[in-house]
């Protein structure tokens, strides 16, 4: 049945008013002179790039407005079937070039803010990185928003709106230092407060039986999930959708005029300051007790806050009295982005059981049919597992739901698969170690939704054969792949435009925006030499400004002819950037050895780190201070000169990974097989005409395929290899490369500092203590390693054959589009389709 109403359900619209509209140079400058004038932050006539960045960017918004409104209408009217991708993670970075690259308007406003006085750039520089996310997952989960924008799909994201997002890093003596970075501390031009979306969210309490045989949660505390909607603008289109990010708040009535009035200030605003620690940081980290139970409550006001507005607004779609519920995942699909939304599952149980009045199997069904999963990780820490006892004391009526699930569950597989009933005890959704019950969340996600998928096709099949083979025999059909992607808009087009206007010169189109395979049309030229001249001329300009930056941050001059040699990503032993600063120190040691004559053939380079370690993560620390000891040696060293800079790039964010993308040449994805699920930023290198040095690991073995063997430096074991190298390597049947035992070597002899590196270096050795047999493999792969930088060095010398590669990756890099990806998730997940704003 068509919705009641068909236009937005306020009782009374808002009048149109006539202000300035942003359409060419002279509406944006009135429209920003508008903002500075009449939404001021500042005091009056000041006009400097600061002032200038917040009017210039509510002078963007006042478009996005209008366009999430057309759109939220339209998909009101229309109705259809829209996906709503949970997620605690958002990494947005910068919005501004984004948003104004989006809707074509970065024309307009250089040429206002140059009539007011200002370069773009400068303005562009003023902006906060917003950086509500740790790494590649919440990086996808932005790449996925700009993708459905741009595809026209009706769909939302939804997450959590951190006062703290991710810390910033400083780089000392002592290695990495953290700091809170305040990305809210002036306030963000891109959020839009909805005052009248609030949901209430409960913790604790208890579970009453009410006579008719229901169940309801009542007592404990109540707080408020309140909305802000971040405007996500798709490319080249009108559709506008939404990240809808929750925040924690007292319920009005919290702060207690008595006690205050009566001098007992802190009791009166008790609520509202535990209400303000939900939301005060992202992750806060699960060591202590205190750290996981808020940490829960953060999933919790996520998913609760989510689930009650998707439900609102199902309702809201259709007259009261034609409410069918079976319809629902007709019209709702909810991706959870990892495990760390699981309790959605539960919540829309509670939800449709207790408050709408469905029965169990009903509600399973409907909730079933509504849920999907994405696994990011087969790392056993990173797997989220729950205290039972914890959970029933914050959420008792949601681990009574999942009991109940775990149970029937438990007797489906006794009668429908008896073969699988030995298993059946890992199988389980609880845990039921007498000393430690949990809720294993994973295994709620499978067990509960209809489809699971891998984000590459190797980690996909490793979840297939490895992690959920028993679930994999019991439902075939549920496991699916969907390879990783990234937005060829921020991460090409706005990143690189001089690239960027290569590749549309030599095509002869701009459709290569949305239609990443078109790249493919660079082929054609790839020996052209005018091409490599351009092609070399762009990446050339790239590095200058990557090395003017990195004389800024870092005071060490690099000589923009090397090859810039990259490894940017989360410092982690998995990753092993280990490997890589031991290849450097082992690079260094032969440079040291050589005569002024051999110096003469080597080939320059600059190897830049960069990444952010746990704050608690004692070895990837050390990994820090290792790096940045080598670069104080080695860039000092006047026998080697501009031959060898080693550069660690401080705080890795967005912003940074804009930088130093599209200036790299060389990048290096050296995870041990079978570690890494994907990586994107390997996709965004490639993209970039970056090489690459890797394993077969994650995404990189789609790379390999796509862009061709001969462009991909490729070492190492397999992951089908690396259960039995590592047990040689326990076992001591394993004899050390003498250049690892050199470059080791170099290490203990305190050439780099005397700061202790014997757990490092342990880390290498037998299993004793901080070592754990080398379980990273840094010594098996090391040999390779060396072996695959040296072609690198060959291969650099011949410009033709370098340049060649480079452009053979970028045009080998169209499956990597996250819109791809999306239309995939779009098909053979959600069911859902373009619902384009007229
Ligand atoms: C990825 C995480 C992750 N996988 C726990 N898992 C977190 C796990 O705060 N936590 O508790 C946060 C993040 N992140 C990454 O996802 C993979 O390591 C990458 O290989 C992959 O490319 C990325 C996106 O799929």
């Amino acid at each position: 049945p068509l919705p009641e109403t068909t236009t937005l359900p306020p009782t009374r619209s808002v009048p149109a008013i006539a202000h300035p509209t942003p359409e060419d140079a002279f509406g944006v400058a009135a429209n920003i002179k508008y903002h500075a004038q009449y939404t001021p932050h500042f005091s009056p006539f000041k006009f400097d790039p600061e002032q200038a960045f917040y009017s210039t960017a509510e002078s963007v918004r006042d478009t996005l407005i209008q366009r999430w409104n057309d759109t939220y209408a339209h998909f009101h009217k229309i109705d259809p079937k829209q996906t709503y991708y949970i997620s605690m993670e958002y990494l947005q970075g910068r919005a501004l070039t984004n948003a104004i690259g989006n809707l074509n308007l970065t024309d307009a406003y250089a040429g206002a803010l140059s009539k007011l006085g200002h370069g773009l750039e400068i303005i562009m520089e003023q902006e906060r990185d917003a950086a509500l996310g740790n790494g590649g997952l919440g990086r996808l989960a932005s790449c996925f928003l700009d993708s459905l924008a741009t595809l026209n799909l009706p769909a939302w994201g939804y997450g959590l709106r951190y006062k703290y997002g991710l810390f910033a890093q400083r780089i000392t003596k002592k290695g990495q230092e953290e700091y809170a970075e305040d990305w809210l501390e002036k306030f963000s031009p891109w959020e839009i407060v909805r005052h009248d979306v609030v949901y209430p969210i409960r913790f604790f309490g208890k579970v009453q039986a009410e006579s008719d045989g229901s169940r309801k949660w009542v007592g404990g505390e109540v707080m408020q999930a309140l909305a802000y909607d971040v405007p996500i603008p798709g490319y080249m289109t009108k559709n506008t959708i939404s990240l809808r990010i929750w925040e924690a708040k007292a319920p009005p009535q919290d702060f207690d005029l008595y006690s205050f009035n009566s001098g007992e200030h802190e009791k009166a605003a008790i609520l509202q300051s535990k209400a303000n620690q939900i939301c005060a940081v992202l992750y806060p980290g699960d060591a202590t007790e205190d750290g996981k139970l808020l940490r829960l409550k953060q999933q919790y006001l996520l998913c609760s806050a989510s689930l009650q507005d998707i439900i609102a607004r199902f309702k809201e779609r259709r007259p009261k009295h034609a409410i069918k519920w079976t319809d629902f995942p007709n019209k709702v699909a909810v991706q959870m982005n990892d495990t760390h939304p699981t309790l959605a599952i539960p919540e829309l149980m509670r939800i449709l059981m207790d408050e709408e009045g469905l029965g169990w199997d009903e509600a399973w069904a409907i909730t079933g049919s509504t849920v999907a999963y994405t696994n990011h990780t087969v790392l056993p820490e990173a797997l989220e597992k729950w205290s039972q006892v914890v959970m029933a004391k914050l959420l008792p009526r949601h681990m009574e739901i999942i009991a109940e699930i775990d149970k029937q569950f438990c007797q489906m597989v006794k009668s429908s698969r008896p073969d699988l009933v030995s298993k059946l005890e890992q199988m389980r959704v609880l845990d039921s170690n007498p000393h430690k019950p949990l809720v294993r969340m994973a295994h709620l996600c499978v067990v509960s939704s209809h489809t699971v998928n891998g984000v590459a096709e190797l980690h996909s099949d490793i979840l297939k054969r490895e992690l959920f083979s028993d679930f994999c025999s019991l439902w075939p059909n549920k496991f699916q792949n969907k390879t990783n992607g990234v937005t060829p808009r921020r991460w090409l087009c706005f990143c690189s435009p001089e690239l960027s206007a290569i590749i549309t010169k030599w095509l002869q189109t701009d459709k290569w925006v949305t239609n990443l395979d078109l790249l493919a049309g660079l082929r054609q030229f790839a020996d052209d030499e005018q091409l490599h001249k351009e092609w070399e001329a762009a990446k050339f300009a790239n590095k200058v400004r990557l090395a003017e930056y990195l004389l800024k941050v870092t005071g060490v001059k690099v000589d923009p002819t090397s090859l810039f040699d990259t490894q940017v990503k989360r410092i982690h032993e998995y990753k092993r950037q280990f490997l890589n600063i031991l290849g450097v120190i082992y690079r260094y040691k032969k440079m040291k050895e050589m005569g002024p004559e051999e110096r003469k053939g080597v080939v320059p380079r600059v190897v830049m780190f960069g990444g952010k370690a746990f704050a608690t993560y004692a070895q990837a620390k050390r990994i820090v201070k290792l790096v940045t000891d080598v670069g104080s040696v080695v860039n000092n060293d006047p026998d080697i000169g501009n031959l060898l800079k080693v550069v660690f790039v401080p705080n890795y964010n967005v912003t940074a990974a804009e930088l130093i993308i599209p200036a790299s040449e060389l990048s290096q994805h050296i995870s041990t097989a079978g570690m890494e699920a994907s990586g994107t930023s390997n996709m965004k290198f490639a993209l970039n005409g970056c090489l690459i040095i890797g394993t077969l690991d994650g995404a990189n073995v789609e790379i390999r395929e796509e862009i061709g063997n001969q462009n991909f430096f490729l070492f190492g074991v397999q992951a089908d290899d690396v259960p039995r190298c590592r047990e040689e390597r326990m076992a001591g049947h394993f004899t050390p490369d003498p250049r690892f035992e050199e470059a080791k070597q170099m290490i203990r002899s305190k050439t780099f500092g005397d700061f202790d590196y014997e757990p490092l270096l342990d880390s290498l050795e037998g299993n004793s203590g901080y070592g754990r047999g080398d379980y990273f493999l840094v010594g098996v792969d090391f040999p390779s390693y060396i072996e695959a930088q040296k072609e690198i060095d060959i291969a650099y010398k011949d410009r033709r054959r370098w340049n060649h590669s480079s452009i053979l990756s970028t045009a080998g890099s169209g499956k990597f589009s996250s819109d791809r990806t999306i239309s995939q998730y779009a098909t053979d997940i959600w069911n859902i389709q373009e619902c384009r704003v007229p």
